[in-house]
Order: C-alpha cells, then sequence, then structure tokens
C-alpha cells in the first residue's frame, strides 16, 4: 500500500513537472516583444519644443538587458521595434554646444547638459506603450552656488545679528561666463516645524515650479560682467565690514567690505544702508521687510535666468492671500539650486522639488556663524571643479565659520 502510494507519488511529481516543463515552454512562446515608442520634449519655456540628436535609453529593472541607446528625431521620436515586457528606467539626455543651448532654450548662453528620467515603467502587452519625458534644463556644472551662510551671528551681549548674510556664486565650468542677467532668489515656505501651527509649504505638490519671495538680478545686458573659470563672486546683505563697522557685530565672522554685490533695500526710511563701495544688485522684485534676509533657520535659494522677468506668473499663496503674491518660476529655468531646513527632521518642509535638489542641509542653530560650502569634486588642470550632484545634503558641508572667496 505504501509502496503502491509512493509510485504514485512519483508519477504525480513526473507529470507535474512534466507540466510545468510545457507551461514554461508555452509562457515562453507567447511573452513577445513590443514596439515601444518614447517622445522626448525641451520644457515648455523654451523657444523650441522639440529636436533631433537627443540619446535615448531603455534599462530593464528585472533583469533584463539594457536595450541600445537610439537617438530621436525632428519630432523629438524614437521607436524601440522589440521591448520585452517588464520594468523599465526611461532615460534622455543631450549635450548641446552654447551656439544651441541658445537657439534652443533663448536663456542659456553656455554649453550645457539636458536630462530626463522616468523611473518604474511598465511595459506590458496591454499597456500603453508609448512613454513621454520632458527634459530638465538646469545646466550642469556651470555656475553652481559655492558658500551660503545664513546662520548670522551672536553679538557680545548674546543678541542676533543676520546682517552679515552672504551667498557666493563659482564659475564651476571650463569658460568664462557672463552674468549679465543672473537672478537669484530666495524661494518661499517655512524651515521646518519652528511654531506649532508651521506647515510645509502650500506649493509643495507643485514638481514643477518654485515660488519665489524676491528677486535680485545682476545688472548688464551682455557681457559687462564676466567671471573666469574657478573664479566665484559673492553677494552680502550688507557690503561693509561686519567685524569693524560701528553698525556691526565685532563677534562677525566676516569682513564683507570687497563683496561683488550687495542687496540694497533703497526704502523712505533709510533702514538698509547703502555700501558706497560694493554695487547693488537690481532689485527686481521684493517681499522681505528691511533687507534681503534669508531665513536664519534655513533658507531654499536658486539661480536662474528668464529671457523676460515681466512674463512670469505671480501667484496668490493660498493660506495667506493677504499677502503679496510670489513669482512662479518654471524649474527648467533653474540653473543651481540650495536647501537648508531647521533641522534633520525637517524633510516634509522641502520648497525645491527633488529632481532639482534631492536634499538639505541643516545647522546645529541660528545665529551659530556656521557656513555651508560646497564640497570640492576633483581638480583639473589647476582648477577647483565642485560637486554637483543636487542634492544640498550631499553636496554642502557644514563649517564651523564662513569662508569666503575661500576654500580654507
Ligand atoms: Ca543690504
Ligand atoms: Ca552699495
Amino acid at each position: 500500500m505504501i509502496q503502491l502510494f509512493y509510485s504514485h507519488f512519483r508519477l504525480s511529481c513526473l507529470l507535474l513537472s512534466l507540466g510545468f516543463l510545457l507551461v514554461s515552454c508555452r509562457d515562453k512562446d507567447v511573452v513577445e516583444a513590443l514596439p515601444v515608442t518614447v517622445t522626448v520634449s525641451y520644457p515648455s519655456t523654451y523657444a523650441v519644443k522639440a529636436g533631433a540628436g537627443i540619446t535615448v535609453t531603455l534599462e530593464s529593472t528585472t533583469g533584463g538587458e539594457k536595450l541600445p541607446a537610439q537617438t530621436t528625431d525632428a519630432n523629438g521620436t524614437v521607436r524601440f521595434p522589440s521591448v520585452l515586457p517588464g520594468t523599465y528606467t526611461v532615460s534622455a539626455t543631450q549635450a548641446l554646444s552654447a551656439t544651441d543651448a541658445e537657439r534652443i532654450t533663448n536663456v542659456f548662453r553656455q554649453a550645457l547638459t539636458l536630462n530626463a528620467v522616468q523611473r518604474s515603467v511598465s511595459i506590458t502587452a496591454s499597456s500603453n506603450q508609448t512613454i513621454s519625458l520632458e527634459l530638465a534644463g538646469a545646466p550642469a556644472g556651470t555656475l553652481l552656488i559655492k558658500e551660503v551662510y545664513y546662520t548670522a551671528s551672536k553679538t557680545p551681549n548674546n543678541g542676533n545679528y543676520f546682517s552679515d548674510q552672504f551667498v557666493e556664486i563659482y564659475n564651476n565650468s571650463d569658460s568664462t561666463i557672463a552674468l549679465d542677467g543672473l537672478c537669484i532668489a530666495d524661494v518661499y515656505g517655512v524651515s521646518g516645524q519652528i511654531n506649532p501651527n508651521s506647515t510645509p509649504t502650500d506649493f509643495k505638490d507643485d514638481t514643477r515650479h518654485v515660488y519665489l519671495n524676491s528677486v535680485w538680478r545682476i545688472p548688464g545686458t551682455g557681457r559687462q560682467h564676466l567671471l573666469e573659470p574657478g573664479k566665484s563672486i559673492l553677494i552680502a546683505q550688507d557690503g561693509i565690514n561686519h567685524q569693524t563697522d560701528p553698525a556691526g557685530n565685532p563677534n562677525s565672522p566676516v569682513n564683507l567690505a570687497n563683496a561683488d554685490w550687495e542687496t540694497y533695500n533703497q526704502r523712505p526710511d533709510n533702514r538698509d544702508t547703502d555700501s558706497p563701495s560694493v554695487p547693488n544688485l537690481e532689485r527686481v522684485y521684493f517681499t522681505g521687510g528691511f533687507d534681503w534676509l534669508l531665513p536664519v533657520f534655513g533658507p531654499g535659494l536658486v539661480i536662474f535666468r528668464t529671457s523676460d522677468f515681466n512674463t512670469l506668473e505671480k501667484v496668490a499663496i493660498p493660506s495667506a492671500a493677504s499677502l503679496e503674491p510670489r513669482i512662479k518660476l518654471p524649474i527648467g529655468q533653474i540653473i543651481d539650486a540650495f536647501e537648508g531646513l531647521q533641522d534633520a527632521n525637517s524633510g516634509a518642509f522641502k520648497r525645491i522639488p527633488a529632481s532639482v535638489d534631492a536634499g538639505f542641509v541643516f545647522a546645529s542653530g541660528t545665529y551659530t556663524s556656521e557656513s555651508f560650502r560646497r564640497k570640492t569634486a576633483t581638480t583639473l588642470n589647476g582648477r577647483r571643479v565642485l560637486q554637483d550632484l543636487n542634492n544640498s545634503g550631499s553636496d554642502f558641508e557644514k563649517l564651523s565659520k564662513p569662508t569666503p572667496r575661500s576654500f580654507q
């Protein structure tokens, strides 16, 4: 009886195995490769909407192979004739010369690399095999925010002094860049749970734009303000020697009397001083108080170019409609971004979309004199090349004191 059962069991196993093999073979037969079309577009703000020569790759994330890269036709379209069903990462990239960058973007006048990535794209017989990607227009490694000193300092009497903030911008490319028309702005939203009722920015679900509080611009309409490779400019809230000025703070860590620019906020009551030795940025849009005060808990900052500032939309803040509207800037126009938040647990308060800046920095407290400086990636022919992974949290290091114009 036992023997009979055992034989029967073995036979069953054999039949099951055969059945499994048959099913496997049949399964393999019905897995048909599918044609997949990918269409790549430029950001809607660009002068050109689609173009040839964009490299597109499809890479399986489920163990399959990477298909040979294809380049788009004049409509921005590529066709992969036979793709096995599965989950894929679809990416597109295009390196533009300065001439092509100007023709296509009508904004950037230097060589730049455009990228787009879409992850976890499911390709099945029943799904639509047409994939659309929009390139992000941030030029890689051209102008970068090199250092942001926002925490400010304590006075000898333990008071708070915040006029010594600065931002430093660095030419990370191998060619001279004209800064004329370059804009710098702070992004709307609180930096963390500063008060019990603090909430993340109303605009946090819009991953295609940032909303700007105040915008400053480097004057000039051509090549009046040139920045050589490996050189930087210093933008001071106030272009004075904060350590010795009678209105300053002897404990301030910085002398900014040699800054390249300052944010002079002209007011009838003269609350902001116009340093005669430091030229003023153009105040394009302003919603601040006495001066361009960055949040000492951590700012969101962007540098960008726009062909016509007045074409940017002004948007009311949904939860604070009585405040002045904010400037809605498409992320495709951002050259570089920086985000500082209150502490390690403030990630929900991020104001800058992750596609532009995936992380954030935080200081040990306010008025600590701490500063955040971008790390160096490498040195090429004596030129320092800074790290730009589009992630403030990994690209910047916290310093106990600022290092304007220096890396030491
Ligand atoms: Ca000022
Ligand atoms: Ca001045």
